[in-house]
């Protein structure tokens, strides 16, 4: 399925974490739940996204899936929150306390400065839809990929990005009837309503992803952070503001003037600003 020669980043138990040439695979392990998360799922998830963050030579992050199941061979990208360690408060720990930790994924992925593909081998449900419809570009096996809500069947919803930004996405009908009616949707009627970008034979699909992670290597890593922020902006209100902004004073701190607003401060004297108000 891959001819990429990826190294593994980090041994975990729930994922796998591999880069090769700029680009990071994060993939759920865990197929014979059809790649269903609990908390150390998502501890693992927070921990190799912040990596795949942090390091300055990762540009883009496939975050994708292994499989299929040796049980039955079929094939997932991942099932959603695991139901068999739901208590009565929520998810359950290996420590016994109950989590929530998939939203800060999904916040991660929304506001890392870096591309993130979503790749999806079979399965995408409840949770797991809801992660793809965060990522920034989605590509779906055209004979396994199956996208289906079933968060209403077991009361486990997502009322945030999963269910309100897909309503942005492919309207407000369509999105009302995958989360009321829980149907089944293929790879190709999910690319005809507008939440996945491009139905890719099975066995090109990762390298088809790793294709699309180098196009996006070759453009200038500012210029993707800042329309990926720019697009955010309005859907994130003030914290979609905050992040915007942020980068914005990042680039004001390149400029002369910042340079001479610090000296100014640390040398005691009053800045010279050398006004040149530019149209
Ligand atoms: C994926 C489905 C459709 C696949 O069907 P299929 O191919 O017929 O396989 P099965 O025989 O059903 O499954 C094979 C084995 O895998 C186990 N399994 C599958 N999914 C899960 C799962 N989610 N949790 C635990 N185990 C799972 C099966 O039990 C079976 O095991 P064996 O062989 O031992 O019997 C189908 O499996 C399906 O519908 N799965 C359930 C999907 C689901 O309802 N997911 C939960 C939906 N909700 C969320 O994900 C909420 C996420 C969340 O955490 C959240 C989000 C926002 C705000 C808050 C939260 C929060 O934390 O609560």
């Amino acid at each position: 399925m891959s001819s990429i020669a990826w190294q593994t980043a980090k041994e975990y138990d729930d994922i796998t974490y591999k880069k090769y040439n700029g680009v990071a695979r994060i993939a759920f392990n865990r197929p014979e739940v059809r790649n269903a998360f609990r908390p150390k799922t998502t501890s693992e998830l927070l921990d190799a996204f912040h990596d795949a963050q942090e390091d300055t030579s990762i540009g883009a992050v496939l975050l994708s899936a292994e499989g299929p199941s040796s049980k039955d061979g079929v094939y997932s990208f991942c099932s959603g929150g695991d139901q068999k360690v739901r208590g009565q408060q929520g998810y359950v720990g290996e420590d016994g306390y109950h989590r929530l930790n998939i939203l800060e994924v999904q916040r991660l992925i929304r506001f890392m400065p870096k591309a993130v593909i979503c790749v999806v081998p079979g399965w995408a449900v409840g949770g797991g839809h809801s992660l793809h419809v965060v990522c920034d570009m989605t590509l779906a096996s055209k004979e396994h990929a199956i996208f289906k809500q079933t968060d209403a069947d077991v009361t486990s919803f997502d009322g945030g990005y999963g269910s309100a930004y897909l309503a942005k996405m492919v309207g407000q009908k369509k999105a009302r009837e995958i989360f009321f009616l829980g149907k089944n949707y293929s790879a190709q009627e999910a690319f005809d309503m507008g939440m996945v970008n491009a139905v890719v034979p099975h066995e090109d699909l990762e390298n088809t992803a790793y294709e699309w992670a180098q196009e996006v290597l070759a453009k200038s890593p500012t210029s993707i952070k800042m329309l990926k922020f720019a697009m955010n902006l309005t859907d994130d209100g003030m914290v979609g503001q905050q992040v915007f902004a942020g980068e914005a004073t990042r680039l004001a701190y390149m400029t002369e003037e910042a340079k001479e607003g610090r000296d100014a401060f640390l040398e005691k004297r009053a800045p010279n600003f050398d006004k040149k108000w530019l149209p």
